[in-house]
């Protein structure tokens, strides 16, 4: 059995008047893998995209922080993490191992802003299709960061905010909170 967990920290606090925080544990036993993943005082009554991300050619993933807001409009965009943290990879929805990524089958928060995702993927079948779409790459979830996004409709964006993805606009993907998954 081999256990990997992630401390979830808050990113674009400040802008978006809420402190998203939380933990992941991953475990792998045989052919599964376990997800759980459990976050407070996020965006309330919202679907929250969640995901890890990563660098397909090996490079470690690092968390992004105020620091990647290279445009310096207040907001840490999506496309603003990829320096550091990489591309979106496996997603955490109802089927992680289809990794298909724009879709409605994300937890929602309740009205407190907390929710609890827990989901077994068969390792397997993951894995394949991990590296069908990232030329043989290994999963490698030590080299990997757990994002989650969202904010309502009611936040206001400025036009700088990039990162919509097909007709899921950038409220959809703001990244709001980011840790970086560790062996134990
Ligand atoms: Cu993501």
């Amino acid at each position: 059995m081999k256990i990997y967990q992630a401390n979830i920290v808050p990113l674009n606090e400040q802008a978006i008047g809420t402190a998203a925080h939380g933990t992941a544990l991953f475990t792998i036993n045989g052919d599964s893998l376990t997800i759980n993943i459990e976050m407070f005082d996020t965006p309330a009554n919202l679907q929250h995209w969640e995901h890890f991300h990563g660098f397909p050619d090996g490079k470690a993933a690092e968390i992004a922080t105020s620091a990647q807001d290279v445009n310096h409009d207040g907001f840490v965009d999506l496309p603003e993490t990829g320096a550091v943290s990489g591309t979106t990879m496996v997603p955490f929805n109802d089927a992680p191992h289809e990794m298909d990524i724009p879709n409605d089958e994300y937890p929602v928060a309740d009205a407190n802003g907390y929710f609890a995702y827990t989901k077994v993927v068969p390792l397997a079948a993951l894995d394949k299709k991990f590296k069908e779409t990232f030329n043989d790459s290994e999963l490698e979830l030590d080299k990997r960061v757990i994002y989650i996004h969202g904010v309502t409709d009611d936040v206001t964006l400025p036009d700088t905010v990039e990162g919509a993805v097909g007709h899921y606009s950038t409220h959809v993907t703001l990244p709001i909170a980011v840790g970086k998954i560790v062996a134990l």
